[in-house]
């Protein structure tokens, strides 16, 4: 922790925050203002933007920033706080005019902060509430691991990772999933700052929850500091009548300490009086103040106190304990809406603004000059170039750098061909010869770190973690098996292991593999994350899966057991929709093999495509179905690419079958029959809908972008059958996710596949019952040759 820092020459130190403090107040609401009322508006749409929540963080974000943080510290800032992180950057030349001043635009600043938009400067994405807040969490442990895995340089200084959380953040029920398994991996190092304005979107907190959160912390191992009021409140409260004083404040509701803050001194001496007038201690600190002074003194919180800011956060930062602050502070400080209910999307007007920028002395036609308004500029200069985060973490910036992990031309595999095993299965075979980490594929496994919700054993990790062992930054022992107990999995602990193992709560999966799909940029070392999962408890993680493809992760996503063809297991545990949101998630990969060959190039080409620069993450569907595995040759690019045929076509065939994942069974059982009718019928194995609609419509936009022969390759597969042949296609999932393959050559499609779901039984009921049997399909095949 870097020590007090000198005193500046000619200046105190809390002068020159106090500076800064005022010119991020001045740039974010201006920021804000000018993307409102002053530059054109095309069509009219309401921008937006929040000045409010910018006030009320930021002391506490000129005390972090500008004394705290250390370059190698990460830091995920609240949403709507965006400006206030732009106008830190711009202070420290990081961030241009040009792109605050198009906050919210095309190109512009991001209206919340964004890796993938904003760049480097941005350690972590934020904008769906609570995520960003528990990320930080999950980054920290990430850490642990590279530390404990010598992935990284043992030189490097260790980060903090530190959350600047609104406290509305608390309500979302993530937060707290993340605690508990923050204090089971007895993460270190982070920071949450929660700005404790009380306020939310619509209102004004209830005063009840006042002291729940310091017990919920403090019971997860966390250290909880309360800032609450600041010098000056404190040392009125010290005065005679000051514990008065005091008692009252304690007890005023937030509703009301928020309505005197936005009415001011007259109303504040009021209530006071109303309460108190006949305690003369009291009396004797507020009389002589004029009503300007009383309302200064009464909004004193600490979470707007540089001096205790900057106290608190130094004394912390002697230990590595996490740390929640509980910063008080008022919604909307400094401006004129400063604690109304209503302010959270509330806005200076024009004529607001006028009387603002005068206050802060900033001449018209120099809003943007980077210390307009500041008096000793030379001194601030130099106090801003000596900032510790004001020093480069490397040459590069923020951004590191990671050594590419070499991936072997073939996996080491299992023998697969003949044997009757489900593609699960050949998933958890696969990775265990990965783990046996011996000649080529030594590098892999060392950078491979698995990951589950408490379904490891179910989804076939078992061989790989039994291989690799559990990671914990504590050796801990395994009690069944030191007792001789009988057991095939192993659940001793130590730094070296490599899986992760998470609570049953799947946001923090995705968290996690969000976090550690981002450690080459991060830390500098690539990670190969494989996170498994239910595939139907995707949904339950779904906005920490898209949160973590926003900021560009890259992981490996293995969704198993999957569809209705977990069958027995219950119609609640059925994924439908999953094939779906494999095609429409943006920089996400997703694939359904149906046997183990196919299964083994798409886990190779995973590793592969995560770290390619235009590469993703990856999720593979897999399967328990049992299927006799094919002894044959396929071509890898084809599967890669999405699809294949098992039967190609006759030129000009009237039909083809196309099938994807578990049902595989059923569609070459179709097909036999059908191959009766009709010889030159084809059979396609379908294994990324979502690499052939890319693939698809990236070729349309070459069409039409100066490219006239541009094809993508579903219409080379499609282009044997004939110009309107019926594809009658099957999943266990969707049928949307093939109904529009009709539209790449005008193909008549007839999909077939789970529209509705939720009974259970066996696979041949179900299959049944939703038509995806061999019998569904052939009549689908009938009325495609019928109807034609
Ligand atoms: C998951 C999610 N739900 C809703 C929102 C919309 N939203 C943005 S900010 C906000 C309230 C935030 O209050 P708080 O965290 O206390 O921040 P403050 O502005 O008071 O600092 C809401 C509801 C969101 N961004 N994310
Ligand atoms: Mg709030």
């Amino acid at each position: 922790m870097n020590e007090i820092r000198p005193i500046l020459p000619g200046m105190e130190r809390l002068d020159a925050l106090a500076a800064v403090e005022r010119k991020l107040l001045w740039l974010a609401s201006w920021m804000i203002h000018n993307a409102n009322h002053i530059r054109p508006n095309r069509d009219g749409l309401k921008v937006g933007g929040h000045q409010a929540s910018c006030a009320s963080v930021v002391s506490i974000m000129t005390a972090l920033y500008f004394e705290v943080l250390r370059p190698q510290d990460r830091v995920a800032v609240k949403p709507h706080a965006s400006p206030v992180l732009h106008a830190i950057n711009y202070l420290f030349g990081r961030q241009s005019v040009e792109k605050m001043a198009a906050l919210r635009q095309f190109g512009g600043a991001q209206a919340y902060p964004s890796r993938a938009k904003d760049g480097a400067e941005i350690d972590f994405s934020t904008g769906s509430v609570g995520l960003g807040v528990a990320l930080t969490t999950f980054a920290s442990l990430v850490q642990d691991y590279v530390r404990a895995h010598k992935l990284v340089d043992a030189a490097m200084p260790k980060a903090r990772h530190v959350a600047i959380a609104g406290d509305a953040e608390l309500d979302e029920g993530n937060i707290y999933e993340a605690l508990l398994e923050g204090w089971k991996h007895d993460v270190r190092d982070v920071w949450w700052v929660v700005d404790y304005n009380r306020q939310s979107l619509d209102s004004v907190m209830p005063d009840r929850l006042f002291g729940r959160f310091e017990g919920l912390f403090r019971d997860m191992g966390w250290k909880v500091v309360s800032l609450k009021y600041g010098r000056r409140l404190q040392s009125a409260f010290a005065r005679p009548g000051g514990s008065s004083l005091r008692g009252w404040v304690d007890e005023c509701p937030n509703s009301m300490y928020s309505a005197l803050t936005f009415q001011g001194g007259a109303a504040w001496r009021q209530a006071i009086l109303a309460d108190m007038s006949k305690s003369r201690g009291v009396r004797s600190i507020i009389d002589p103040l004029s009503d300007a002074e009383l309302a200064a003194l009464m909004t004193n919180l600490a979470g707007h106190d540089l001096g205790t800011l900057t106290e608190a956060f130094r004394a912390a930062a002697q230990s590595d304990q996490p740390t929640c602050f509980l910063a008080y502070t008022i919604k909307g400080m400094g401006l004129p809406f400063a604690g109304h209910k209503d302010n959270h999307a509330g806005m200076m007007t024009v004529d607001q603004m006028d009387v603002f920028k005068a206050l802060m002395k900033v001449r018209n036609g120099h809003e943007w000059d980077r210390f307009e308004g500041l008096e000793q500029r030379p001194a601030i200069e130099r106090f801003i170039d000596s900032v510790p985060y004001a020093q480069p973490l490397t040459p590069q910036g923020r951004r590191l750098q990671a050594e590419p992990v070499v991936i072997p031309a073939a996996l080491p595999q299992p023998k697969i061909a003949g044997r009757k095993m489900s593609t699960q299965a050949g998933f958890g075979e696969i990775l265990s010869e990965i783990g046996r980490a011996e000649g080529e594929s030594a590098a892999l496994s060392r950078h491979i770190v698995t990951m589950s919700p408490d379904v490891a054993v179910s989804t076939n990790l078992g061989p790989w973690i039994n291989r690799r062992g559990v990671f914990d930054r504590h050796t801990r022992d395994d009690v069944f098996r030191d007792g001789k107990l009988a057991s095939a999995q192993r659940w001793g602990s130590n730094p070296d292991g490599q899986h992760i193992e998470l609570g049953i709560a799947e946001q923090n999966l995705f968290l996690l593999l969000g976090a550690a799909g981002l450690s080459h940029d991060l830390l500098g070392t690539r990670l190969l994350p494989v996170g498994t999962v239910y595939d139907p408890f995707v949904n339950r993680g779904h906005d920490a899966l898209f949160y973590a493809c926003y900021q560009d992760a890259r992981f490996l996503l293995v969704g198993t057991p999957s569809g209705i063809t977990l069958a027995p297991e219950g119609g609640q545990h059925q994924s439908t929709n999953t094939p779906l949101l494999g095609i429409v998630q943006d920089r996400l990969a997703s694939f359904e093999p149906a046997y183990c060959d196919e299964l083994a190039i798409l886990l190779r080409h995973a590793f592969d495509w995560m770290q390619r620069p235009e590469g993703s993450a990856v999720w593979l569907r897999l399967s328990t179905r049992l299927a006799v595995q094919p002894e044959r040759q396929l071509d890898a690019e084809a599967v890669i690419s999405g699809a294949h045929w098992v039967q190609a076509p006759a030129p000009g065939a009237r039909i083809a079958i196309a099938y994807q994942g578990a049902v595989a069974a059923e569609a070459e059982q179709a097909f036999k029959e059908l191959r009766i009718e009709e010889p030159g019928a084809g059979l396609l194995a379908i294994t990324s809908p979502d690499k052939l609609y890319a693939g698809w419509r990236e070729a349309q936009r070459q069409r039409r972008n100066g490219a006239p022969q541009a094809q993508s390759y579903i219409e080379a597969v499609l282009a044997p059958l004939q110009r309107d042949a019926a594809l009658v296609s099957v999943l266990d999932g969707h049928p949307a996710a093939h109904a529009w393959l009709g539209a790449v050559r005008g193909q008549r499609v007839m999909a077939l596949g789970p529209d509705h779901f939720g009974q259970s039984g066996d696979v041949t009921d179900l299959y049944r019952e939703y038509e995806i049997d061999a019998s569904a399909i052939l009549d689908a095949c009938a009325e495609a040759l019928l109807n034609r």
